[in-house]
């Protein structure tokens, strides 16, 4: 007989809804959940792969205890009981001699953190961090100086929109697979897509019209445009005028900033620039300006972002029919949230470790400052680092660096259903039941029809592996804070996070979901209110003048790299998830390595060609790796896919395949964004020469 069950992917974080079929207990397809709009059935290459990450056996299969050196790959197989109270003791030990807030937590930020922001808060830590400083932090607090809003209180309406622009977001590799069939459902109805990237990538052949830029220079490109745009009126008079601060300030500020002043710094010639605010102007307010994510790599990126939306501001594409859109929650739509898990819990006293660190960046919770705390016991010591679901090892630049950071740490705990680069210097590993063969809490998803969605075990698991909810009780157990824990099942936490939503589980039966609201619901777009101390769009924002930063700042050129140097830019494959799909494999089977692209008159000019093997080093680091020689990257640059590289030997398939980016961003794990805290990636200069 087979059996139905809904639940949610997880081979990448975006956790699309799925449909999964079993037959005798073991799964035999899976497909994207039917019942959800823009999903109806699809799924992408990642997601198909389930079954091989499942049936596969290169994963832990019983918690390890470290016996040799950190990572020198020596483990003892042992039971959870031994493994927790390992941890437990270890845990204790810490908290006895530093206090609780030296014990540390990162994970993979999401739908699902309420659980672990829950147990460290137990055991009385102020110190969660999650992986946004590697991704969008810097986008992420652009949209709130502006909105008030953060970049994950906003979406897009892609499939009403009439023309959206991308910045070096390949939105058709990097996917999300509602947001392609969106992007696609817009396009087939009109939309226009502009494209703007260093190379020219899937999105770039799909845009009606792509533009190479220089890298780095995006900022200097969005300042032209808003030159342009404010200077011949075509922006939304009547919103900016009702919803938004400081224009006269950004007039004065731009005017300077002059299309034929960009040409020299983007290469993008200023009639293009001309042309696109005309095109803008014309199609607004139903104009997608996308805030992007690589566009958060560079050491000044935070202004960039700023711009891309404050564009979406002056065009009044915020909450319309076709435009940028604010998230609403249950709250919103007049219902009852989920309890957290953390209600009861008393408020941690301490404040996050970098709370008030010197030259400190906006927010708190950047992963980058627990790692400088770890390294120099100021302005107190984190002496155990727990990772869940989060890799920093081999997402965060210069793992040979970082060692000698973690190694300050009496505990490092790994909790991962594969061998990650964390893993494998970690004293314990702790395997987690894989998407399909566990439930989660239940998670709220935010949106114009926000809902609860559900992910429910599909298959027992097939090893000695145990979901997240009960590592986590247990280990609370242990600690001694199990009242706070006091579930016995994943239906015990479900029932008691739906109490009072006048919702039960088995309203989730039939589709997996549940739908807060029948139609999608907007602000009222006469009377909108925003999330900044104004309450209006604030192009001058009170925030970023209350902790020093400008609103506005000039435009700096980005460095020229030496001679026989380049910018090592990097991004991701459709059939890959960061590091932690290369050994999976169906996908191994497609994509086992990865290449240098490199400009093909900058190759002949150092005697490559295309399939060479080539070198290439940076300051500490060298690998080898096959040269892709093409005109369709800009010359100062080299790019290759992120996540190869793997140097676990227990991984056969994809060890010692292609080489890691990570390493050769050697002396960047301090360097970012001084305003947004993003990890400055882009700011590697690597050398190339013919091996
Ligand atoms: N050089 C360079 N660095 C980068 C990037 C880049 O392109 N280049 N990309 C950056 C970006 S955008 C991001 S978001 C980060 C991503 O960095 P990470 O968040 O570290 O990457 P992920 O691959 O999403 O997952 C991390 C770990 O989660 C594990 N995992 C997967 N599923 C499960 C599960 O169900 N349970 C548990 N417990 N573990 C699971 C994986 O095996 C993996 O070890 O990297 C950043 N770092
Ligand atoms: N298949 C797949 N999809 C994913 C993921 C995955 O691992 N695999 N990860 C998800 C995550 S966590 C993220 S953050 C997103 C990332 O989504 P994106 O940021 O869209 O994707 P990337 O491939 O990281 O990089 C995008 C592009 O930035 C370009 N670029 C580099 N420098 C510049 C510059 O100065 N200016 C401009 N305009 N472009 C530049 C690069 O050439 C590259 O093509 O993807 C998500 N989707
Ligand atoms: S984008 Fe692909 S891998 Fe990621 S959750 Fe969706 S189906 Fe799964
Ligand atoms: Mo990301």
């Amino acid at each position: 007989m087979t059996e139905s069950i809904y639940s949610m992917c997880g081979m990448c974080a975006v956790r699309c809804p799925i449909r999964v079929e079993v037959e005798s207990g073991r799964v035999t397809w899976i497909e994207g959940n039917p019942h959800v709009a823009g999903i109806e059935g699809s799924l992408c290459a990642k997601g198909a792969a389930g079954i091989a990450l499942e049936y596969d056996a290169e994963r832990p299969q019983s918690p390890l205890i470290r016996v040799g050196a950190r990572g020198a790959g020596h483990w003892r197989q042992a039971t959870w009981e031994e493994a927790l109270s390992y941890i437990a003791e270890k845990l204790r030990t810490v908290s006895e001699k530093y206090g609780p807030k030296a014990i540390a937590l990162t994970d993979r930020g999401g739908l699902f953190t309420d659980l672990t922001k829950s147990f460290i808060k137990a055991l009385g830590s102020p110190n969660y961090f999650d992986h946004d400083d590697t991704c969008a932090k810097n986008v992420n607090i652009a949209c709130q100086s502006l909105f008030g809003y953060g970049r994950g209180d906003t979406g897009y309406d892609f499939a009403n929109t009439k023309h959206i622009v991308l910045y070096g977001r390949n939105i058709f590799e990097a996917l999300q697979v509602k947001e392609v069939n969106n992007v696609l459902n817009g396009i087939e109805k009109g939309a226009k897509l502009t494209y703007i990237d260093i190379r020219a990538n899937t999105t770039a052949a799909k845009a009606d019209k792509f533009l190479r830029i220089r890298p780095g220079t995006d900022y200097a490109f969005n300042l032209a445009l808003i030159h342009t745009i404010i200077k011949e009126k075509l922006y939304d008079v009547e919103f900016v005028e009702k919803n938004v601060t400081g224009l006269d300030e950004l007039t004065a500020f731009v005017a300077q900033y002059t299309p034929e002043w960009a040409e020299r710094e983007t290469e993008i010639p200023a009639a293009e620039i001309v042309n696109l605010a005309r095109q803008v102007g014309e199609a607004k307010p139903n104009v997608i300006f996308h805030g992007g994510w690589m566009l958060a790599r560079y050491v000044d990126s935070f202004y960039a972002s700023r711009t891309m939306y404050l564009l979406n501001a002056l065009l009044g594409s915020v909450e319309t029919k076709g435009g940028l859109i604010i998230s609403k929650g249950p709250g919103d739509v007049g219902r009852k949230g989920l309890n957290s898990l953390g209600k009861n819990i008393p408020e941690v006293e301490a404040k996050i470790v970098d709370a008030a660190m010197p030259g400190k960046s906006m927010g708190t919770g950047h992963i980058v400052n627990c790692y400088k705390a770890i390294k120099t016991g100021q302005p107190y010591p984190i002496k155990a680092l727990i990772s869940y679901r989060y890799d920093p090892m081999a997402s965060l630049p210069d793992p040979e660096a970082q060692k000698t950071y973690l190694d300050n740490l009496d505990l490092l705990v790994s909790i991962d259903v594969n061998y990650s680069e964390t893993g494998w210097f970690s004293d314990v590993i702790l395997p987690e039941a894989t998407y399909l063969e566990r439930s989660n809490i239940l998670a709220t998803q935010k949106g114009v029809k926000p809902s609860f969605l559900i992910r429910r075990q599909a298959v027992a698991p097939r090893f000695d592996s145990k979901p997240g909810w009960e590592i986590f009780t247990l280990l609370a157990e242990k600690m001694g804070v199990g009242n706070y824990f006091p579930y016995r099942s994943i239906e015990d936490i479900w029932t008691y996070q739906l109490e009072g939503t006048g919702l039960t589980l088995q309203d989730f039966a039939a589709k997996g979901f549940v739908s807060l609201t029948d139609k999608p619901v907007f602000q009222d777009r006469d009377n909108l209110k925003f999330k900044t101390p104004s309450g209006k769009i604030e192009l001058i924002s009170q925030a970023l003048a209350k902790n020093n930063f400008p609103s506005f700042a000039p435009y700096i050129r980005p460095k020229k790299p030496d001679e026989g140097y380049f910018r090592l830019t990097f991004g991701r494959s459709p059939v890959h998830t960061h590091a932690q799909s290369q050994n999976i494999s169906y996908l191994n089977e497609i994509l086992s390595e990865n290449s240098l692209w490199i400009n093909d008159r900058k190759a002949s000019e150092i005697g490559i060609e295309n399939n060479d093997l080539v070198e290439v080093s940076s300051d500490s680091y060298v690998g080898m790796i096959k040269a892709c020689v093409t005109p369709y990257i800009h010359p100062e640059a080299v790019y290759m896919l992120h996540g190869f590289g793997n140097e676990i030997p227990l991984k056969k398939r994809s060890y010692g395949k292609g080489i890691r980016d990570t390493k050769l961003e050697t002396g960047l794990l301090e360097t970012v964004d001084p305003v947004g805290g993003g990890v400055a990636y882009l700011e590697c200069m690597v050398k190339v020469r013919k091996a």
